[in-house]
């Protein structure tokens, strides 16, 4: 442990706020303010304040567990790592190698994301690789594809925010899911600015917007749509822009026009005059910004949706200027990094595509193998999942607890448990990793160094401050043990570092070019843009800057134009009915994080957000005889869950709230639906079709 303060990175949110560590009570760490650190500016949220609690937890694990007549038992990584080497290799040799999964998480580091998708490719030679990124922003990487032929979250830093004219913010409760990110909202009030929210819910976030605008779960396609009709007939697109930087506008200009305002009013619930202020509040200003988050990206028409939003950047001519554009909040610490480095089914690393030929070879030769041998591409998440114990014998998790946070979760979890092996690495026993054959205790942030991308595509480094307890090991390590005895001993670095240099090589000359990146640069730097290649070597630059800001002279599709892409509404997979009337939506509160693995282990923390709850309006309420804290059950296709009334004029009356960080029987996920978006197989979190009941009435 250094005396000085070691300067490090959240482990939870994609904001990945900057902190200090300084030594703390009995060998542990202690949070201090990091104040030069732009994008948080020293401020945190409690669970970035607690996080030290879960090093140091009481139900931390520090040794491996071995599941024996039945139980799970203490046991040594010799025998924990052998017994996953058998069991890898036993449903390789009678199933072939696609009967073995794996399934990552948008929390690990890019070293690690990166290890395990060449562990699956070239270890196992399975194409059946996803990871939970899948549930998150998939759909707005899909459309940002579409669109400007490059999925990067935010196209410009967090700074730019304050000084453009106008926020949409699109479905994201940003004073919940990332508090010191609000500054820059009230910065951009401050200016001047104005901001609007769209959210069937009037959040901490829409209580600070100037308008608000509450559409029933599903529906903001329609509600875009509806938007970019008024903005046409009103005569305020830009065609110039138009002309110069864009396709396919005059598909999207019809599809647009089928939408007329009165006919989106009786969809959404938004009124026309609210429409009306909301284009005259974007379009005034010279410059304007559309945000997105999981409330419209976890449809099943997800990517049409932010399809749409975008369409309206467009439009009028905001998408590739300064201060303007569309940008999507991601989530995880590494929700970026995450998706670029290849534990995506259908990806190599450096967001390079699985199926070209060119990326294979590439690749290939850096891993020092055939190109023919790495497997094509494989399942989405839900896919994977729902084929666990059918098609996908064995599965080795790391960095996700699906038992909690899978649609469909009582489903899901009689797929893992028909499984014939898994194996799970994690820092506590999830739900998931109760259900394993072998849990692998491994390392957490503040105890091992690595390198994410924050919602900026800002590359990061978190730096080692502590030393692990006795018995646990690094991911890194497991996965170079692992492939030791699966018979490749060469190409799994321990040393994270090590690992970023291959990754360097890897992602260069790729979408997501890091070869310019160095631990050196990102510590003396306080983070790095991708993309970042080396330059040329008759370069008068020896390093390349980083690209904070992407588009201002070109799209990165073939033409360097933004492509429109033509959109029109369609209903939620599920529709309310006699028997299940009411909508149900889904997300967090500020005090959980995700599943909760880690989160409701902190005392602070849980008595801040003790339980699941079902938010519900008072007309709904004295509907069906609730009172404030009574037990409702609310009852899906997919199963039964039950957690108290939290009775409040801040949702519609035709919709009612769950947060999904509890398992059990207030598990959310219990009711969810997996109907799946076409194009980002991103699930339908965001509604389904419920009743609500006093539960034993
Ligand atoms: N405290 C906390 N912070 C987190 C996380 C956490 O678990 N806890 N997780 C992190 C991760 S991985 C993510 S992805 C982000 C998520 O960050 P957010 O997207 O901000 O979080 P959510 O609460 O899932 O959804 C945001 C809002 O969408 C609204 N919504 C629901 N249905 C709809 C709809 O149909 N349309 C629209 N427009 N809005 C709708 C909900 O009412 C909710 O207020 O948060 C990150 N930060
Ligand atoms: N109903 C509903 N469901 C949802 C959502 C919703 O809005 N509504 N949102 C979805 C979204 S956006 C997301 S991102 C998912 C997230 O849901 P999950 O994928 O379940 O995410 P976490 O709870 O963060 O799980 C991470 C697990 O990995 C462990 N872990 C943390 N760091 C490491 C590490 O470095 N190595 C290893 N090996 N393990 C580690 C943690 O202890 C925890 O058990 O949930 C999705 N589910
Ligand atoms: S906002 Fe996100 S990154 Fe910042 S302290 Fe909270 S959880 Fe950590
Ligand atoms: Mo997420």
């Amino acid at each position: 442990m250094p005396n000085s303060a070691t300067p490090t990175h959240c482990p939870y949110c994609a904001l990945q706020c900057g902190m200090n560590l300084t030594p703390g009570s009995a060998g542990g760490v202690a949070v201090v303010e990091r104040p030069d650190f732009p994008v948080n500016r020293g401020a945190l949220c409690g669970k970035g304040r607690t996080a030290p609690a879960v090093l140091s937890s009481s139900v931390r694990l520090t040794t491996p567990l071995v599941r024996k007549a039945g139980v799970l038992e203490p046991a040594s990584w010799g025998e924990a790592l052998d017994r996953i080497a058998e069991g890898l290799t036993r449903t390789r040799t009678e199933h072939g190698p696609d009967a073995c999964g794996v399934f990552g998480g948008g929390g690990l580091t890019n070293e690690k994301a990166y290890a395990l998708g060449k562990f699956a490719r070239i270890v196992l030679g399975t194409s059946q690789i996803d990871y939970n990124g899948r549930f998150c922003m998939s759909s707005a990487a899909a459309a940002g594809m579409k669109a400007f032929g490059l999925d990067r979250g935010l196209p410009f830093p967090l700074e730019d925010i304050p000084k453009t004219g106008c926020v949409v913010l699109v479905g994201s409760n940003l004073a919940e899911t990332m508090p010191p990110a609000l500054r820059y909202l009230t910065e951009l009030k401050d200016n001047g600015g104005k901001l609007i929210v769209i959210d069937p819910r009037r959040t901490r976030t829409a209580e600070q917007a100037d308008l608000h605008l509450a559409p029933r779960p599903g529906t903001d396609l329609a509600l875009a749509l509806g938007l970019l009709h008024v903005i046409v007939a009103e005569g305020r697109t830009d065609e110039e822009y138009i002309r110069e930087r864009t396709s396919g506008w005059e598909e999207a200009r019809a599809a647009a026009m089928a939408h007329w305002p009165e006919y989106v009013e009786r969809i959404t619930g938004v009124s026309v005059p609210e429409l009306r202020a909301a284009v005259q509040m974007f379009c005034e200003p010279e410059n304007a910004m559309v945000l997105t988050a999981r409330g419209p990206e976890q449809q099943s028409k997800g990517t049409d949706t932010v399809g749409a939003w975008i369409n309206l950047t467009l439009a009028t001519g905001r998408a590739g200027r300064p201060l303007s554009g569309y940008g999507c909040l991601t989530g995880q610490g590494n929700g970026q990094g995450g998706r670029e480095h290849g534990q995506k089914a259908d990806q190599l690393p450096g967001y390079r595509k699985l199926v070209d030929p060119e990326a294979r070879r590439h690749v290939a030769e850096v891993w020092g193998v055939d190109p023919d041998s790495l497997p094509g591409p494989g399942r989405s998440a839900y896919e994977l999942l729902d084929a666990l114990g059918t098609d996908i014998k064995s599965l080795l998790l790391m960095g996700s607890n699906p038992v909690v946070s899978a649609p469909r979760a009582a489903h899901i979890e009689d797929r893992i448990k028909s499984l014939d092996f898994l194996a799970v690495c994690d820092v506590v026993l999830s739900e998931t990793a109760a259900l394993a054959d072998v849990v692998l205790p491994v390392t957490q942030w503040a105890e091992e160094t690595g390198t994410t991308t924050n919602l900026e595509g800002r590359v990061l480094l978190r730096q080692r401050a502590i030393t692990a307890p006795e018995g646990v090991r690094s991911d890194l390590e497991v996965m170079n043990e692992l492939a030791a005895r699966l018979g490749v001993e060469k190409g799994f670095a321990t040393d994270p570092e090590e690992v970023f240099e291959e990754l360097r090589r890897a992602s260069a000359g790729g979408p997501a070019d890091y070869s310019g990146i160095t631990y050196r640069r990102l510590a003396e730097e306080n983070g790095v843009f991708w993309p970042c290649p080396t330059p040329p070597a008759d370069s008068a630059d020896a390093v390349h800057a980083g690209t904070p800001r992407l588009f201002l002279d070109r799209f990165a599709t073939e033409d360097g134009r933004a492509r429109f892409v033509p959109v029109s509404h369609r209903a939620a997979a599920e529709e309310p009915d006699e028997e299940y009337p009411v909508l149900l939506t889904t997300g967090r509160v500020v005090a959980q994080y995700q599943s909760g693995a880690q989160t409701r282990r902190v005392d602070e923390l849980n008595a801040a957000a003790p339980g699941p709850f079902v938010e519900l309006h008072p007309r709904l309420a004295e509907r069906l005889g609730a009172a404030e804290g009574d037990p409702l059950a609310v009852v899906s296709r997919r199963g039964r869950a039950v957690a108290p009334a939290r009775i409040t004029t801040a949702i519609r009356p035709d919709t009612v709230f769950m947060p999904f960080h509890w398992p059990g029987e207030g598990r959310a996920n219990t009711l969810t639906n997996p109907a799946l978006d076409p194009t980002s197989r991103m699930p339908e979190f965001k509604t389904c079709a419920v009743r609500v009941e006093v539960a034993g009435k």
